[in-house]
């Protein structure tokens, strides 16, 4: 069976991680505009993850070490089993990211046995120490063949999809490019945050006193927010040169990075982007940002505002500014 994740046209979704680890996250996003519900990356058990404070933004980007805090994948499972009748049903994604081979195969297995709308598997997280198995482009081939050959994904219909970190490396682009071609990969997200970045919260106070703090326990961490969007567009470039020279048009490529308003998702679509998640201008903004990017903060038309064409045309008109 060949597998599609067809969402309907320029759909947008939360970011794993972003807004989706609680189930009362999860029940915000199934009443908001959100076009999907992605959950928090889950293990086997719930995890705490690492010590707080672990998370920090300011109006433009984000910095976390969270260490893959979640309920566990049971809870996620069961959230999506006794919510899938209610009216905003919505396509469920579960972001998996077992802490080995074997609990990534026994979440999706189980996970394909619930009937979710698409699983997103998250090799690719930067905060647990090592190299992340998506980095290391042998070991994510053997990862995908022991899935595809010990899950039965071959004969069910529902969506396996890759969360890929940033690559800089445009061979390594090519070769998980095949990987998405062998293993008939339904979609790829570009990108997970940037690992080891360090950021300080730096202010005079009133009284003329400098602080200079960094704001997490593990001085380092994911980057997230406005400065990902001209690495998430070249990766997205490349990945979709890489997928046309196999001839593979049928992988789907999610733009996360980034995103704030409606223009970032044009300019996403114009790299071969389908879909977007937006993750740290929903922990800005909380759930009002889908609509606000849907159908654009200035009342424009939507979807996303208007064409991008037009808008140049009539810079006075609208901002054009895109950051
Ligand atoms: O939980 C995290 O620390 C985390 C994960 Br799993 C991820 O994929 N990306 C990220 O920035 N943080």
């Amino acid at each position: 069976m060949i597998h599609q994740f067809n969402l309907p046209e320029k759909t947008i979704y939360n970011a794993a991680g972003c807004h989706c680890t609680t189930l009362q996250d999860l029940e915000d996003l199934q009443f908001s505009q959100a076009g999907a519900i992605m959950t928090k990356s889950c293990t086997l058990e719930a995890r705490d993850g690492n010590p707080k404070p672990k998370y920090w933004n300011n109006e433009e980007i984000s910095v976390n070490s969270n260490g893959l805090e979640n309920l566990g994948y049971l809870d996620y499972l069961e959230y999506f089993k006794n919510n899938r009748d209610v009216d905003t049903d919505k396509p469920f994604i579960l972001s998996v990211a077992g802490l080995s081979l074997e609990d990534n195969i026994t979440i999706i297995q189980e996970a394909f046995n619930a009937g979710v709308y698409a699983v997103e598997l998250n090799l690719s997280c930067p905060n647990l120490g090592g190299v992340p198995v998506s980095q290391d482009i042998e070991q994510l081939d053997y990862y995908l063949k022991s899935i595809v050959s010990s899950t039965n994904y071959e004969n069910v219909d529902i969506p396996l999809g890759l969360k890929l970190p940033i690559y800089t490396n445009k061979n390594d682009i090519t070769k998980v490019a095949e990987i998405v071609e062998k293993y008939d990969v339904a979609f790829i997200t570009c990108s997970n945050s940037m690992p080891n970045c360090i950021v300080y919260d730096s202010y005079v106070s009133f009284d003329g006193e400098m602080s200079i703090t960094n704001p997490l326990k593990n001085i380092m961490g994911g980057l997230g927010g406005k400065f990902m969007k001209p690495i998430v567009l070249g990766q997205i470039y490349q990945f979709r040169q890489a997928l046309s020279l196999l001839n593979n048009t049928r992988c789907k490529i999610i733009m996360c990075g980034g995103i704030s308003r409606g223009f970032d998702c044009l300019e996403g679509e114009k790299v071969g982007a389908n879909y977007f998640q937006i993750g740290t201008a929903l922990d800005i903004n909380g759930t009002d940002i889908f609509e606000d990017i849907i159908y654009g903060v200035d009342d424009a038309d939507g979807p996303f505002g208007p064409d991008i064409e037009e808008v140049q045309d009539d810079a006075d008109v609208f901002d054009i500014e895109t950051n």
